[in-house]
């Protein structure tokens, strides 16, 4: 992404009414490391649910896929494939054919977790590709090899309804038919199991929306003072949606030095950093019908707080 564009979006988004800031960069380095933190705590329950779902039920996933083999495992945003890593291992201790197709559009994203897979599964079929989705989706499904795509980790609740319907229908427009999509969903559950997952007691959550400040500070030469801006996170039961903010502590003006704009705070006046959206299996169908897929089977954990759910394009 180039620098403009980061520019670009941050200038609208504090320019709003409603000011914000996309959840898409919280991820620079240093926003990686504290997602990596966010995984690791207790309280984010997402990670350790999906990790069970594909540690326990890979074998219940594949033989739902009934593909004639060889076939396509094709990652979209692979991450550090921790939890996919568990699934293929079944795979291959089942000696079944296949190729691991992580997609990313970073080259050193991928570079990294092609030397972690193999370093795990030295005999792992892997072919990376770098690039976007749909296009990587489209050249996938224009050879006569079965795909099963992958859209893990709960990334579909960051999405607005319509940004939803938007990169579904991409998805759907680009696969051929037969081809399936296995999605993870965080579920609604307790709502107060839901509050702490993103309002942290040690604080890392906030940490990481700070770093959102941080990182216009030290790319685009802002001057946002961290310890006049708080952290807040809400959960409604009702919608499903958490919803979280940077909270201004005082009146204050912030200047972009690479842009020479300035914009004015005003007391409690919030920064809107990020959705997390809780889905109910209900709303997941709905998803899959009004976007022109069929569910075959949802995957859950012991717990009932996620599913990994399987499509079919029919
Ligand atoms: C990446 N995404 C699914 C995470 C989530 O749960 O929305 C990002 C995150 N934000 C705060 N904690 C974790």
């Amino acid at each position: 992404m180039s620098d403009n564009t980061f520019a670009e979006d941050i200038h609208q988004g504090l320019s709003a009414p409603l000011k914000q800031i996309s959840s898409k960069y919280f991820y620079d380095d240093i926003g990686s490391v504290i997602f990596q933190d966010i995984m690791k705590m207790p309280e984010y329950y997402p990670t350790a649910c999906e990790f069970e779902i594909l540690s326990l039920q890979g074998e219940k996933i594949i033989d739902k896929l009934s593909f004639a083999e060889p076939f396509n495992i094709v990652e979209l945003g692979a991450g550090d494939g921790i939890k996919t890593r568990q699934l293929l291992k079944q795979l291959m201790e089942k000696g079944i054919d296949f190729s691991y197709v992580p997609v990313d559009i970073s080259g050193k994203a991928i570079d990294e977790l092609k030397t972690n897979m193999l370093s795990h599964l030295p005999s792992l079929k892997i072919k990376p590709l770098i690039g976007n989705y749909f296009s990587m989706i489209g050249e996938l499904s224009s050879s006569s090899t079965p795909n099963l795509f992958l859209f893990l980790g709960g990334n579909i609740g960051n999405y607005e309804a319509e940004e939803v319907r938007a990169l579904l229908t991409g998805f759907h427009r680009n696969m051929k038919a037969g081809d399936k999509l296995l999605t993870g969903f965080d579920l609604q559950k307790n709502p107060a199991t839901i509050r702490l997952a993103y309002d942290d007691p040690q604080g890392i959550t906030r940490d990481f929306n700070l770093n959102l400040l941080n990182r216009i500070n030290r790319e685009l030469g802002g001057n946002f003072n961290l310890n006049q801006f708080e952290f807040y996170s809400f959960y409604n039961p009702l919608n499903g949606e958490v919803r979280s903010y940077l909270v201004s502590l005082k009146a204050q003006r912030v200047s972009i030095s690479q842009s020479g704009k300035s914009y004015q705070f005003s007391q409690n006046e919030l920064i809107w950093t990020e959705l997390s959206k809780k889905y109910t299996l209900k709303d997941i169908e709905r998803t899959a019908v009004e976007n022109g897929f069929e569910v075959m089977e949802h995957f859950l954990d012991c717990k009932h707080y996620f599913t990994d759910s399987l499509w079919i394009k029919p």
